[in-house]
This record gives structure tokens, sequence and C-alpha cells, in this order.
């Protein structure tokens, strides 16, 4: 495993083998087997790229009145528990003395993208988001706390995992396009991005 640090944004490249990713994705199916992905819509009434659900306490939504987090699916189910498999990563990395509000689920088709944004819809910054890939590779790009900041990208594989914590927790940061076909751990290629958040 490789540590990197981009823009205050740390990289864990290879922190997951191919036995825990798949672990991981079996889990994540079943997740949305009772919480089925959608294309929520921006506060400006687009849909987005990214197909989403989540498990755990929130469910992070968009829709036209604005970014926020839901205790239910749309389709009126709570989420589902938030895995074993995916809370063990924020207890080795993070801490198991607070566990994850959160695990928002992203899921890049080839031709999905996600602009650059901040994460700042949780109560207490002092906790960082951390995220997990799978699948396609990522194009992520990272900058600081203003728009305007210089950014440097980074390519998210299927088993890294990033930070966003301390100085870099409000750093705006963005998925400029997937590797389609990179990888073959997904059934029909994509990208699962997984971040888990303490929201309350
Ligand atoms: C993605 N990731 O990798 C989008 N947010 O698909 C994020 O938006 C993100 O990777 C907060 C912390 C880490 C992240
Ligand atoms: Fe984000």
């Amino acid at each position: 495993m490789v540590e990197m640090d981009v823009n205050g944004c740390r990289v864990l490249k290879g922190f997951l083998d191919l036995k825990a990713q798949q672990m991981i994705v079996a889990d994540i199916r079943r997740v949305v087997e009772t919480a089925p992905l959608f294309s929520p819509l921006t506060p400006w009434g687009k849909p987005m790229s990214v197909g989403m659900s989540s498990a755990g306490k929130y469910g992070w939504y968009t829709d036209k009145t604005g970014y926020r987090y839901e205790a239910k699916h749309p389709n009126g189910s709570p989420w589902p528990d938030i895995p074993a498999s995916v809370i063990e990563v924020w207890s080795s990395v993070v801490t198991n003395l607070r566990l994850p509000d959160c695990c928002l689920i992203n899921y890049y088709k080839k031709a999905a993208k996600m602009g650059l944004h901040q994460d700042k819809d949780e109560q207490d910054f002092s906790w960082p988001v951390l995220s997990i890939s799978l699948g396609d590779t990522g194009v992520f790009r990272v900058g600081g706390t203003s728009r305007k900041n210089p950014t440097q990208s980074v390519n998210l594989e299927s088993g890294d995992v990033a930070i966003l914590g301390g100085n870099a927790r409000l750093a705006y940061h963005g998925i400029d396009r997937i590797k389609f076909g990179s990888s073959t751990l997904l059934n029909g290629g994509g990208r699962l991005n997984l971040t888990l958040r303490v929201v309350d």
C-alpha cells in the first residue's frame, strides 16, 4: 500500500485487496436490491449522470429544493444498514469510536461524471469523509477551499481509499471522467464509489 497526498487529500493506493473488494461489491449489490439506484435532480432541475443510493441512518439526497440528508429512500423505505465490510474500512482508517451515519453509493456508467463540489451538508466538519473506489478507474480532481484554487488530479483505481479531512475536509473535488473498461471487478463495467460520512 502506498500513501499519496493530493492537495491534502490522503489517497491510500491499493488499500483493499481483490477479496475485500469482491466482498464489498457483493454486500453493496444486496443494499441496492432493497434501495435501488436512482438519478436525483440537482437544485437546477437536471438529473445527475451518476446513479445513487445510500445505506445507514441517512442517505444523501437532492431535488429542486436543494441538497440534504434524508432518513428514507424516495420509495419510502428506511435505508439498509451499512454493511460490516464497509464499516471495517472506516474503523481501520478513521476510528472505531464513532461510526459513519451515511454510506453514499455512487455508480458511474461510461459517460457519468461529477462536477467540482464541496461536501458540506454534514454538521461537524471535524469528521473526515472517506471514499472507497471499486471497478473502473476514476479521474479525481482535488483543489482547495475556494473554487479558484489550483487543482491536482489522481487516478482512483479499484481498491483505493481517499480521505478528505483536516484542512482538506472542505476542499473542492470531483470526478472528471471514468476510464471505462479499465477494471473487470464489476459485471458490465463502470465505477462504484462509496463515501462514508458522519452526519449528525
Ligand atoms: C467519487 N467522490 O469518487 C466522488 N467526496 O465518485 C467524492 O465526492 C468524495 O471521493 C468526499 C470525499 C471523498 C470523495
Ligand atoms: Fe464529495
